[in-house]
């Protein structure tokens, strides 16, 4: 059983869909970031960088952050969505530190510039913007060729950038211009698991389509 800390945001869903894949039983408890509960002693012990998600294990008393890292524990105790054939493998891992290290980071500053920030700086939304453009260029080569980010397997490279791109919208950015990433993230989106792991915590925000 796990225990999930976490919230409705593209780190969130990466574990929640992550979760659903997997048939594992869990229990969500929302740490509401718009209320700070992120800083409450409790959730810091858990999570020493004061972000979600993070989760305990109650099977073995494991406790982690860093949704990467999480994703990694997660394949692994179940065997699933992490290849275990050295090039498949490393090719999953290489893709998963890509979203890491480039995504998450910059389209984070993305959506807090040209969404939240709209007026405050044509600096950081025209930087912003344009590196997030680039990201989306990396993607589209590499899906032109491979089904997946790691070639031929849906895996957790897939699963943490998913929810990113779902926020095409709100970063301004026409998933059309980028046919391989459509073709990929629509794939994706029509995945019973996908679409229950959105809607936990429950919204009434809709999965985006381009
Ligand atoms: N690298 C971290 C990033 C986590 C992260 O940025 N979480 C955000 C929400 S998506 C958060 O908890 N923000 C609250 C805060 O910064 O106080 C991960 O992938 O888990």
């Amino acid at each position: 059983m796990i225990d999930l800390y976490s919230w409705g945001t593209p780190n969130g869903r990466k574990i929640t869909i992550m979760l659903e894949e997997l048939g594992l039983e869990y229990t969500m408890h929302p740490i509401n970031i718009a209320k700070d509960d992120q800083f409450k002693p409790e959730f810091l012990a858990i999570s020493p960088n004061n972000k979600i998600p993070a989760i305990v294990d109650t099977d073995n008393g494991q406790t982690l952050f860093e949704s990467g890292a999480i994703l990694m524990y997660l394949a692994e105790k179940t065997g699933k969505f992490m290849p275990t054939e050295d090039k498949a493998r490393w090719a999953t891992i290489e893709w998963l530190m890509f979203q890491m290290g480039g995504v998450g980071p910059m389209m984070g500053q993305t959506h807090h510039f040209v969404k939240y920030n709209a007026d405050k700086s044509a600096y950081a939304s025209d930087r912003y913007l344009t590196e997030t453009k680039r990201l989306y260029k990396v993607m589209d080569a590499r899906l032109a060729n491979n089904e997946w980010l790691n070639g031929d397997s849906y895996s957790i490279a897939d699963i943490a950038t998913w929810p990113w791109v779902a926020r095409h919208d709100w970063q301004t950015v026409d998933l059309n211009d980028y046919p391989n990433v459509a073709r990929w993230y629509k794939t994706i989106a029509a995945r019973p698991a996908t679409q229950r792991g959105w809607n936990v915590p429950e919204t009434e925000q809709k999965i985006p389509m381009p």
